[in-house]
Formats: C-alpha cells, structure tokens, sequence
C-alpha cells in the first residue's frame, strides 16, 4: 500500500492544523452548556514523566468527547511553579530560579504540544508570573483585613536539612517530605489561614461532591470532629482550673490521674524550678524514629486536682502521649478504658477503676482497658445508664457546677503560610514600628520578588536582602520593615483552577467569566493530593465565594465547591531489572539490555557489558531503580496517538498501569490496521458515493455489522459518559473493527455493502476521536469529509438498529412439535440447545427422561430424541 501511516508526518499537520486555526482558543457561550476538564497542573521539574503523559491524557480525551457531544470545553494548563526544587537547583547549578524554571517550562510545553493536548494555551501562566501572584497576594490582605490571617508565635515544625518551616501536613512519619530528614520543634512567628471557621462546611459539603470514597474518607479523618466536653478540674492550692476535652464523659468516675503534655502552658513554671521535670520536657521534644510507638513515659508534676464529681484528689502527671496540638493539651486519664491510660497507669503503679461494663459478657481491665461503650457501674448515681444517657446526664451535672460543658473539638488546625523560602511569593505585610502589621494596598501590589539574591542554602535569601527589607509604611510613612517569608506553595494552587476562567483580567483576581465556567466538571490528579491541596482549594474557593462579587449582590463563584467529579488516576509502574553485585544493587534501564526468558524468568543482557540483569517485578517509576520510561523516545518511535491509546487502554484510569513496551506495540499495530483498513474506502472510486442506507433492506451479513456499529456507539459513549471506563471503550472500538475488517474478507463488495462499510469507517474514525486525534483528523479529511472532526457531532446509537432481531424456533420431542420459541437471530447451537432444555413446557414433558441426542438446524428448530 503506497499511502501508509507515517505517524510523525500526520501528527505534525494535524497539531499545525489545530494551532493555526486556533482550534482550541474557547470563550463563553451563554447558550450552552459548559464542561471544564482539568489535571492538576505540573510542577515545571523539567521533563515529562510517563505520569504527566497519562494524566493529561486523561483530560483530553474528556475534553475532546465533551466538546463533540456539545458542550462548551474549558481545557487549560499551567504551571505550579514555586518551591524548593528551583531554589535546591538554584543553590548546586549556580542557575537563577527564575530562569531555571521558565526554561524548563519551555521544554515541557513543547513536550506536551508533542503529545497533541487541546489546550487553550492563551490561559497559560505560570504561578511564579509577578500578574498571578500579585492576585494572590492581594487575597491575603482581604484574609488579614477579616481576620482570617493571623500571625501568632507557635510551635513549627523545623526542618534542619530545608532550613525552613513545615506545615503539619507536610511531616510524614516525623521526617520533612521533601528532604527526608527528623523534623525538629522551634518557636517562630508565623502566618496562619483561619481554616478552621470553615471546618463545618468543609465536612458538611463532602457530601455534595462525587469524588473517590477513600479520598472522601481522608478528608472526613483529616478534619477530624469529635463531639465531647471540655471538663474543669480545680488546681489544687491554685487559683486555676486544668481543663481537658474528652469524647468519654460517662467514663469520668473512672478517673484516677490528670496528664497534660510537655509543651503545655503549665509546664514552663513547672519547670522553671524543678531541673528534672525541665529534662524530661526536653527529651519529649527532640526528634525520634518515625513509626516507633514511645514506650508511655512520664512524671508527677507535683500539682493534683479535685474531681468535679466525687472530690477526690487526683495527682497530675505530664506524659509523652498528650500532644499540645489537639483538644486543650490535657487529659483526664481513665486506665480502666483507654488503652494508653492503661500502659501509663501500669508502668508508673497508678490505680485502675472500672466504670463501664460491657453490653453482654465480661470483660477484664486488669489485662487491658475496655474501650468500647457500655452500661456505667461503680459511679454512684450515674449505675445503669448507658453512654449516651451517662454523657447526658454528667454534662449536666458538670454544667450545673460551672466546671463543664459539652463542646465540639476538631482535629483540623489553622494553616501555617510562612515559609523561610526565596522562590515563592513575597508575604504582603509591612511591619511598623507605629501601626504595627500593614498589609501592602492593592496599587502597590505585587510586592514583587528581587532577582539579586545570595543563594547559598542558609537562612533566608529575603531577610539579607536589604533593598527588599526596608520600606516606608502605607499608612503612616515611617521607615519599616517588610515581612521576609514567603507563602507555602500549597497557597498558589488553592485557587489556579477559577484563574483560569479569567486568565487575564489585570482588574480583579476573578470577573464574572469564573461564574461561567465554575466549577471543574472533571477534575483529575495523584492520590497523593487526596488531603492537603484538595482541603486548601475547598477551602479558598468558599472564601472567594464569600468576598469576591462582581457587585454588592452576584457573587462571582456561584458554587460552594471547586470540583464537582475527582478521578485519581493511578501510577504508572515499569519492570525493575536488577543485578546483585554482592551486597551491591545494580539497576538497569530496559532500554539498555536484550531481553529474554529462561527457566529463571524474564532478564535482559546489557548491550555493552553483556552482564544479567533479571527482571524483578514492576515498580513504581523511579530515578533510584532506574526504570523510568522517557515519553518523549516512544513519541519519536511510534507516535503520539499510540502513546495516548497505549494509555487509557491498558487499564482503568484509577487503577495502576503497568509499562509494557511489547503494549505499545500492540497499540501501535492496532492504529497501523485500522489505518490500512480505511485507505480501502478512502482509494476506490466510489468514495464519495453516499447511497443513503436503508436498514429494511440489509441482507443478514450486513445488518449484524450494522447492529454492531451502532452498538459500539451506545458503548463507548457510555463508557466514557457514565463509568469513565475508557479501556473497555477502546476495546469495543477494536473488536467493531475487527468486524469491518472480516465482512470486508468475505468479498462483500456491492455498492450496498460499500456504503455500509463506509458509514461503519465513518463512526469508527468518530469513535476513535478524542482518543488518537491525529490520525483521526488525517483519515477524516482522506475521506473527503469537511472541516474537522473536533466539532463534529459525537455519532449517536440508531437503538432500532441495536435490537437483536428475534427468529420463531420450534421445539420438538421425538418428532412431535411441542414448542415454539423466540430466540435471536445469530443464537448458536448451544443456546438454540439451552433455550429449548430450560423451556417450562418442555421440562414438563421430558418429564424424568433425559435426551439421548439433541439435533439442531441452526435459526429453526431443535428435536429431542428421547428412548423407550
Ligand atoms: C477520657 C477518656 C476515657 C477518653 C476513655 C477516651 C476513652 P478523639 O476521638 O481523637 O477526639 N485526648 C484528648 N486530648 C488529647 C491530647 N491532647 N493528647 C492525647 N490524647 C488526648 O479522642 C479524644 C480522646 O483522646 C479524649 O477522650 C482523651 O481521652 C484523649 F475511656 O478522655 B478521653
Ligand atoms: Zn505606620
């Protein structure tokens, strides 16, 4: 076949096409309906990952079906482009990271125009762009001027490798995420976001949205509400009360010790004159192993309290297990029924008093604490009641006394901005010694980052800075100091998705095109989003909602949520090969090794040194385990359209995918087929033929293909529409095609089946769309079709055509009729068989005989020979 496919050629022309007719330049049509697809936006690393590749994948082909089937598609791109990466590159190339990351922008735009994504690249920016965050920064005033920010000195989490400040959310097991290394704790004064007054709308509104249950679950675990009371203890000898929050209220004449943590305020007094308890503090606070649960360690403090309820003096301990972040920092500790009270109260020979009794059987607390709820005994008048009745009634009792109330306590803390960074967006407050805090106004905004900086790893590159640091106060006009922090990255992508919408409006963070297109329809990314930068942008977009209105009445973000539909999708992995070099591990790329199998499964031989390496299973992508897989090269080997097929076809979308070169293969051949089938249709002379098909009169042959076709339809729009199962739609699309290709084989070649076949090519190329555009868009245009495809109406099922047409059979025993059944048209000999044997009638009349031979005439009849 001379005209073969040659994807570099046609994907060239087709993305030339696209980009010179400005394709995918979109604005808002009031008079249809929108769709707005999304990926989490890249950060600019400098190269694509196989990741990237199936993410953005994944959007676009959603894009794609959506804008044929109508709608309105907002697809854009940008680039998430502060943090520490740059600056890391920063301190070991000598590279600016300014310039080090719009470089690496300029790669991997290029690499992404590669793979043929309908963006509107006019929407592009990249957060570190001084016209995005200037947006950014002036939200934060708006924050600082409601009181949603705040600067309070509080305990940081300190990394010592970073040398900068970590949000809880950012310390996994007890080691920076980025850099690895023990987390220390240090006093700092920090920025914060009020998260928390929205804590009840973040949980309550989880319920609105369609999103992964687990990623749902997490959120829920993360925000964490607890309902409880906070209890006052008096302090015995002092003025003062302890106050302690428990969700167990009907548990509290089971208390026999008070424990407050190392960090809380009583402690500092305390250990102002006692060196032991100071020592003590100290070691709680130093770094240990992550995972390691601390043996239960503590001391008395030498203070006690008086029970509210029963008067007792109970001892006050401080205790390594009471953490200052959550609830008041103290608890009251009932050993008999949780579990930590209980390895404390063991280790340090402090008493343990059952007050509740399991529901049915018993239970032993000498052995471990009963946890779950139960009936109250030994607590007076309190004998008999259960949980909630017990809480009830203590809460009351407590409340009456002034010494207790119930209370709601939330796991969720305020987010802490500050970061001691030089590549983020400067923090817009101005220190006087006058008035204080001064946000910057917005005509003197962005306060824009200097590019003269030392960067050297240590310290802060902005407080050095002192062309930076001094300034006049807006308000008053005295020298003053600006703030040298910088905010937390999460900050820029909480709110680039309503951006988007209004790419370039320089007047206001947002106009009223963000009321069109918001929120996200679908929005897609990594699992390991699930909590943090899910949270923020939830988050910011309520409070946007709240303050941006484009008058006193219409607000510009009209929904309560940002993202309507989340997919996760899931990792790409590839096989490891690996050799042992005595206690060495040596890993090798696959594309440096011949492969082969042997009884010792599959291995590679290196090209160059001809050394083993045996296949060691599949593995996350990684630069460690040498196993990642450049898209660029597969690009440049089979294309794109096989890339993005390879893709979506592999797995489902949430799932795992992993690489396997002989795959792309397989896709690759699939495109080569189906491209070589068309060019039969595109190459006879009657090409351009369009007898219009009339159904009535198809032949067998040629109204299953036609049922099929539109079947097909019905599939992969569902498929996609529905169940986002697009690796069953490409499924359908191939075996449809396999069809084509076998009626094209049994030398069907009237005009009538010509055009049938034609009208068949014509849906598959539609079909095939969104999900390998290029060679869609060559084949479309060799059929002599106008204009292209993007616009092209997505096909729609004939259901009339979907029907199986039903065929009379007749049923006989020994020759005798004795049933007529109706079956489908192409049912085969064992379902002919099936139908006849399970028919009521039949059963009855077989009665206890089974037949002794069965014969069947195809689409007829079935006849039962039964002896004697
Ligand atoms: C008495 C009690 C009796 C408790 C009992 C539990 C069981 P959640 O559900 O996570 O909110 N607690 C409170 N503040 C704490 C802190 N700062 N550090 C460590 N533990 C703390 O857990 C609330 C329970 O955790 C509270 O209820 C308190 O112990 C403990 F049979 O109070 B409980
Ligand atoms: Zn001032």
């Amino acid at each position: 076949m001379s005209n073969k496919y040659r994807p570099a050629e046609i994907e060239q022309q087709a993305q030339t096409y696209w980009e010179t007719h400005q394709r995918f330049v979109i604005d808002e049509d009031p008079n249809k309906e929108k769709f707005y697809a999304l990926a989490m936006f890249p950060y600019p690393s400098g190269k694509l990952h196989m990741g990237h590749a199936r993410v953005y994948t994944i959007t676009d082909l959603l894009a794609r079906f959506y804008r044929m089937c109508g709608k309105q598609v907002l697809h854009p791109i940008g680039w998430d482009a502060f943090g520490l990466p740059a600056e890391n590159a920063a301190i070991e190339k000598g590279d600016h990271p300014a310039a080090w990351t719009y470089s690496n922008i300029d790669h991997m735009r290029k690499q992404l125009k590669r793979l043929g994504y309908s963006y509107d690249w006019r929407r592009e920016f990249a957060t570190c762009d001084p016209s995005y965050y200037k947006w950014e920064q002036w939200l934060f005033t708006e924050f600082f001027k409601r009181g949603l920010a705040y600067r309070k000195e509080s305990w940081v989490n300190w990394d010592p490798v970073d040398q900068t400040v970590l949000a809880n959310e950012q310390v996994e097991n007890g080691r920076g995420w980025r850099s690895g290394a023990l987390v220390e704790r240090k006093k700092m004064m920090q920025w914060n976001l009020r998260i928390t007054a929205y804590a009840d709308e973040l949980l309550n509104d989880l319920q609105t949205l369609n999103w992964p249950a687990n990623i749902i679950a997490m959120q829920t675990n993360w925000i964490g509400k607890s309902v409880g009371a906070l209890i006052d203890f008096a302090l015995n000898g002092r003025n003062d009360t302890l106050r302690v929050f428990t969700t167990r209220p009907d548990t509290i004449m089971g208390a026999t010790f008070m424990a407050i943590a190392a960090d809380h305020p009583l402690m500092d007094e305390l250990c102002a004159d006692n060196a032991e308890l100071n020592a003590f503090a100290a070691k709680c606070r130093t770094p240990h192993e992550p995972n390691v649960e601390l043996p239960k360690k503590g001391m008395p403090t030498g203070l006690s309290v008086t029970h509210p309820l029963s008067g007792d003096e109970l001892p006050v301990w401080v205790a390594n297990f009471v953490l200052m972040e959550y609830g008041t920092g103290a608890i009251m500790s009932v050993p008999a029924h949780d579990q930590r009270d209980w390895e404390f109260a063991t280790t340090y020979k402090l008493p343990i008093k059952q007050v509740i009794a399991p529901l049915n059987g018993e239970c032993d607390t000498s052995q471990a604490a009963y946890s779950p709820q139960g009936i109250c005994m030994n607590s007076g008048k309190y004998d008999g009641l259960d949980f909630a009745s017990a809480s009830k009634a203590i809460i009351a009792d407590l409340q009456g006394k002034g010494s207790g109330k119930q209370h709601v306590n939330w796991r969720l803390r305020d987010w802490g901005v500050s970061r001691q960074r030089y590549w983020g967006a400067p923090i817009p407050i101005i220190h006087c010694p006058d008035c204080g805090e001064v946000p910057v106004p917005l005509q003197d905004l962005p306060v824009e980052l200097p590019q003269d900086v030392v960067l050297d790893g240590k310290g802060s590159a902005l407080a050095a800075h002192s062309d930076f640091v001094d300034t006049n106060c807006p308000q008053c006009g005295t020298a003053a100091k600006r703030d040298t922090d910088t905010f937390d990255t999460f900050f820029e992508s909480s709110w680039y998705q309503s951006r988007f919408a209004s790419y370039d409006c320089d007047q206001a963070m947002l106009d009223n095109r963000a009321s069109y297109w918001c929120p996200v329809d679908q929005y897609v990314g990594g699992i390991e989003h699930a909590i943090l930068h899910l949270l923020y942008a939830r988050f910011f977009h309520k409070v946007m909602r709240d303050l941006l209105r484009d008058d006193q009445a219409n607000p510009i973000l009209t929904s309560d949520e940002p993202f309507a539909n989340l997919l996760a999708q899931g990792m790409v992995l590839a096989p490891v090969y690996l050799r042992q070099d005595g206690a060495h591990k040596v890993y090798a790329n696959e594309q440096e090794l011949k492969l082969g199998r042997d009884e010792r499964g599959i291995y590679g031989l290196h090209k160059d040194s001809g050394e083993r390496f045996d296949c060691v299973g599949v593995g996350k992508m990684s630069k460690s385990k040498r196993n990642g897989v450049d898209p660029e090269r597969v690009i440049t080997k089979y294309g794109a359209d096989t890339v993005r097929l390879y893709m979506l076809f592999t797995a489902p979308p949430e799932q795992t995918l992993e690489w396997s070169e002989h795959g792309v293969v397989g896709m690759h051949r699939f495109l080569n087929r189906f491209w070589n089938l068309c060019q039969s249709y595109i190459a006879s002379p009657n090409s351009k033929l369009e007898t219009p098909l009339q159904p009535d009169l198809l032949n067998p042959a040629q109204r299953e293909l036609w049922r099929k076709s539109n079947k097909t339809i019905q599939k992969v729009y569902d498929d996609i529409y529905r169940r986002r199962a697009f690796n069953t739609a490409i499924a359908a699309i191939m075996e449809l095609t396999n069809s084509l290709h076998k009626f094209d084989g049994q030398g069907n070649s009237s005009t009538f089946d010509h055009t049938l076949g034609r009208l068949v090519i014509m849906h598959l190329v539609c079909l095939l769309a969104p999900f390998t555009p290029h060679i869609c868009h060559s084949l479309w245009q060799q059929l002599g079709q106008d204009g292209d495809l993007l616009d092209h109406p997505f096909p729609q099922a004939d259901q009339a055509a979907c029907k199986e047409d039903t065929l009379t059979m007749v049923v006989q025993i020994n020759g005798r009729l004795r049933a007529r059944l109706a079956i489908a048209a192409g049912a085969s000999k064992e379902e002919m068989e099936q139908a006849a044997l399970s028919d009521p009638k039949i059963i009855t009349h077989l009665g206890k005989a089974t037949p002794a031979k069965i014969i069947v005439v195809p689409g007829k009849l079935v006849n039962l020979v039964v002896k004697g």
